[in-house]
């Protein structure tokens, strides 16, 4: 299959790489629309999605997937169209997902904290036909940007509301249904969405996943997490994410025939009492979240006995935290390095306690192409520091419509640079004094141990001397303990000297990315913005 046949502007794996990925049994030749279809005819009545009081079952997902795909083909959305999805944690994600795998039009996933600015960037870029929002989520009003995208990309035929149109004037989701057809639907290869990359600068890119490439990442997923018919998986990050949407996230457990539950926000007052009321089994959370929970946890009256699995991915966990983890919520931590253009590493559910609390695991897939590489794109010596770089049976070979782009971010031999710098096992994430490599993690960590400390993020800031030096920023647990406090605690702590922070902020929280990481390139922004003119000021005196 050429690309063309596939989606234009979506670069796609080479016949032997295909091959080779079919012959392995890791390309099954499955479709999202089957899959559900599968699920259903096995058992209907079995409940798919918990959303506040709606049950939905295997047997009404699938009805209701056939009958807007209907409504939505009436609409005049085709085969390979594009249609922004921007929706909070509600069954109706599913009933969406669903009815466009099943048309073979082309989602892309927007994340409920996407604005004006990033709506209409993805439905001008992907030139899409409709979008498809909610109308207000935490008390932000979506059908605003809407309407104003609705005017600006002239494409743009469709905007429906999941929920109350109110006097937008468009069309609410609810509506909108039809009599099935016998559509045969996409093929395996067929790029089932768009995902976002989680991409640290800019607006993000999109990246094309296929039906094939995506459902084994999940599969497989679901064989090294223990997901089976009887998981109960608690959706709580934004569940548009690749990590709670495929590793193995709501995707794996539909896909295993479980349950999946949603909580519309993350914090401990709706987690837990959905825990507890619905015996959840699994969630995922990124590391400022996990921390919420574990503290939240140690003093909660309800009972979080049913949680087997935390995974906790995004970004690094660190130690402190992970070692929390089995004490307070007796379930057991897997970390989940992963990137939405594909590789995801799990630390496997009965590996060594160290190993789980100290890696972020290995590749879902023997598939898995994995190189620690230098600058010159040479493999460094094992044990050695490098740039991680990957391709494999569910990596992708190129963002959409990004051939310059593509051109730097993957090798010739179509190798993906995933920009992270990496160990055996671990990522790094790290400041260079002077020459002097610091850790930032192994410095969190010790911050961390602090009574008075909730979290910390240490990053580099530009100095004219050093190149870089660092700045640890603290959010407090209550008062703020002074800096000097806090530095001379790490100190004694007997930390060598060039690691000690070289100035400690305190921030009231953390600038957040869409699915809740810790962004610490806002945070160096707040640097450049306002700690470095105070730093050229007194250097100046
Ligand atoms: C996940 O996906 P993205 O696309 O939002 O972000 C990917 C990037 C990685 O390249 C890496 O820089 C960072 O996020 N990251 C981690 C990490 N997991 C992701 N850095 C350190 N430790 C980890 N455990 O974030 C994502 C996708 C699927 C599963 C899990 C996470």
């Amino acid at each position: 299959m050429t690309d063309d046949e596939i989606l234009p502007g979506c670069p796609t794996w080479p016949a032997e790489f295909a091959e080779r990925y079919r012959a392995a049994g890791y390309w099954r030749g499955e479709t999202f629309g089957r899959m559900l279809r599968d699920r259903a005819n096995a058992h209907p009545d079995r409940v798919a999605v918990v959303d506040g009081d709606r049950r939905t079952t295997y047997g009404e997902l699938d009805a209701r997937a056939d009958r807007l795909a209907a409504g939505l083909r009436g609409l005049g959305i085709t085969a390979r169209d594009r249609v922004v999805v921007q929706l909070p944690n509600i069954a109706e994600f599913f009933d969406v997902c669903f009815a466009l795998f099943r048309i073979g039009a082309v989602p892309v996933f927007a994340l409920p904290s996407h604005r004006l600015t990033e709506i209409g960037y993805f439905c001008e870029f992907s030139e899409a036909v409709a979008c498809i929002t909610t109308d207000v989520e935490a008390g932000f009003d979506h059908r605003v940007p809407a309407a104003e995208v609705a005017r600006r990309v002239p494409g743009l035929r469709q905007v429906l509301i999941a929920g109350d149109p109110g006097d937008s004037g468009f069309i609410a989701l609810e509506q909108i249904d039809g009599e099935p057809t016998d559509d045969p639907g996409p093929r395996p290869g067929d790029i089932a969405f768009l995902q976002l990359s989680g991409g640290s600068t800019g607006v993000p890119k999109l990246i094309p996943r296929t039906h094939d490439d995506y459902i084994y990442s999940f599969r497989a997923s679901n064989d090294i997490c223990g997901v089976t018919e009887d998981t109960v998986y608690l959706g709580a990050l934004p569940i548009a994410h690749n990590f709670p949407m495929s590793s193995p996230g709501t995707f794996g457990v539909l896909h295993a025939g479980g349950r999946v539950v949603l909580a519309r926000r993350p914090s401990p007052d709706e987690v837990f009492p959905l825990v507890e009321r619905e015996r959840v089994t699994m969630v995922a959370a990124v590391p400022p979240l996990a921390l919420v929970w574990l503290d939240a946890a140690a003093g909660t009256e309800h009972d979080l006995s049913s949680l087997q699995v935390l995974q906790v991915g995004g970004a690094k966990c660190s130690e402190e935290v992970a070692r929390r983890v089995r004490p307070v919520l007796g379930a057991t931590l897997q970390q989940v390095f992963g990137m939405a253009e594909g590789l995801v590493n799990y630390t496997r559910l009965d590996d060594p306690e160290e190993v789980v609390l100290t890696t972020q695991g290995r590749p879902i897939s023997p598939g898995d192409e994995v190189l620690v590489v230098d600058d010159g794109d040479r493999p460094v010596a094992a044990g050695e520091t490098g740039h991680l770089l990957t391709r494999g049976p569910y990596t992708i070979r190129g963002y959409y419509k990004a051939d310059e782009h593509n051109a730097k971010a993957f090798t010739p031999d179509g190798f993906y640079r995933t920009g992270d710098v990496v160990v055996e096992g671990r990522a790094k994430d790290q400041i260079n004094r002077g020459g002097e490599k610091v850790a930032a993690e192994e410095v969190e960590n010790h911050l961390l141990a602090h009574p008075a400390v909730h979290d910390a993020a240490v990053v580099s800031m530009p100095d004219d001397y050093l190149g870089e030096r660092t700045c640890a920023f603290v959010v407090p647990r209550g008062t703020p303990p002074k800096a000097r406090e806090l530095i001379r605690f790490v100190r004694e702590r007997g930390l060598a000297g060039y690691k000690v922070p070289d100035r400690v902020e305190f921030l009231e929280r953390f600038p957040r990315t869409g699915v809740g990481k810790v962004s610490k390139r806002d945070l160096r922004e707040v640097i450049s913005r306002e700690l470095v003119p105070e730093l050229g000021k007194d250097a100046g005196r």
